[in-house]
């Protein structure tokens, strides 16, 4: 399949945007300006980029506690999105919500959630919302391996295999859920074979291969569109750094280094750069100027993000309840 410069560039700075803006909060987290905890996804930027490149402004998300990859590659303001781990009221949840609840609708991302499974149902309900308001959006939710382990997940395809719902479930399967690998959670070696594969159009991918799951969510989002219901795809990748903090902060013993370096070669970002050169997309020098172009904007981000204001603390009791 032969695919537009301008997609390609973009599924490359989308990945690229995300690697820098999380290399650059774990160089600063332990600065201990930043109180939220962090979960980082190096390692899993392919997802994000490759989904989101099909997405549509007025579109919808959903996503877990690992969800930077998600904002940003769904259009979310940078600036918001580290004032916001800095708390504050500038940032995209007002500093209430922190790393974890980054809301921003406006972007059409309609929350992440730290309960993990927590946005499974809500993108789901979005679904239908769409489906009873008759528009042509798609609602795509964004989880992990160990979401998957929940029964929330099959109540919600159910319901959208059962209404037809334009939902697109997104399981970054990166094998771990905090510690524990997928082996001492689940039967069988795939999530995939288990259910979603009986009950909804589903595949599984390299969640490492850029184009590989733009090339599958652009079906999945096609199919939502059109009026013909919800797919399934299982991104099969891998998280470099530890569960949660930043690398420092690592908790250690229940991978291998072997292990961890076997995925740090089969890094998303560094194949797509050479398989666009090779193919003569792009130029180290446009490759350059992009690193460039990332690390100014995040400069300004983190300076704009530090001078911000926290919430007045009188308005501690600000949006919890309807007035
Ligand atoms: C309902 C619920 N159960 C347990 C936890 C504790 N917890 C936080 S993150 C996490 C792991 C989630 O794994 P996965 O969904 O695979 O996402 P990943 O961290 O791998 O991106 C767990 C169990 C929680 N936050 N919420
Ligand atoms: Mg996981």
């Amino acid at each position: 399949m032969t695919y537009p410069k301008k997609v390609l560039h973009k599924l490359l700075f989308d990945m690229m945007l995300i690697r820098r803006v999380q290399l650059a909060i774990e160089s600063r987290y332990m600065d201990n300006e930043m109180k939220t905890p962090v979960h980082l996804c190096i390692g899993q930027e392919a997802v994000a980029a490759g989904v989101c490149a099909h997405l549509k402004k007025n579109d919808y998300i959903s996503s877990n506690h690992r969800g930077h990859g998600h904002y940003l590659a769904k259009g979310g303001n940078l600036k918001a999105l580290i004032a916001e781990l800095y708390g504050r009221e500038t940032g995209c949840s007002k500093g209430r919500g922190g790393s974890m609840h980054l809301v921003d609708t406006g972007a059409g991302h309609y929350g992440s959630s730290s309960i993990v499974g927590g946005g499974i149902p809500i993108g789901t309900g979005i679904g239908m919302a769409i489906k009873m308001q008759r528009q042509k959006r798609v609602s795509t939710v964004f989880f992990g391996d160990g979401a998957a382990d929940e029964g929330v997940l099959y109540e919600s395809i159910n319901f959208a295999v059962l209404k037809k719902l334009p939902v697109i479930f997104i399981l970054e399967n990166n094998q771990y859920s905090v510690c524990s690998h997928i082996s001492a959670r689940q039967t069988g070696n795939s999530i995939f074979h288990a259910l979603p594969a009986k009950m909804l159009p589903s595949k599984i991918v390299d969640g490492n291969d850029a184009l590989a799951v733009y090339d599958a969510s652009g079906k999945a989002v096609e199919r939502a569109r059109t009026g013909k219901g919800p797919s399934f795809i299982e991104c099969r990748t891998y998280r470099i750094r530890g569960h949660a903090g930043c690398a420092s902060q690592d908790v250690s013993g229940y991978r291998t280094a072997e292990e961890i370096s076997q995925w740090g070669k089969r890094c998303p970002i560094t194949s797509f750069q050479k398989m666009l050169l090779k193919k003569k997309m792009i130029t180290e020098n446009e490759i350059h100027k992009t690193e460039k172009k990332i690390n100014s904007r995040i400069q300004d981000a983190f300076d704009y993000a530090r001078q911000a204001a926290p919430p007045a603390p009188e308005t501690l009791s600000a949006n919890l309840f309807r007035e």
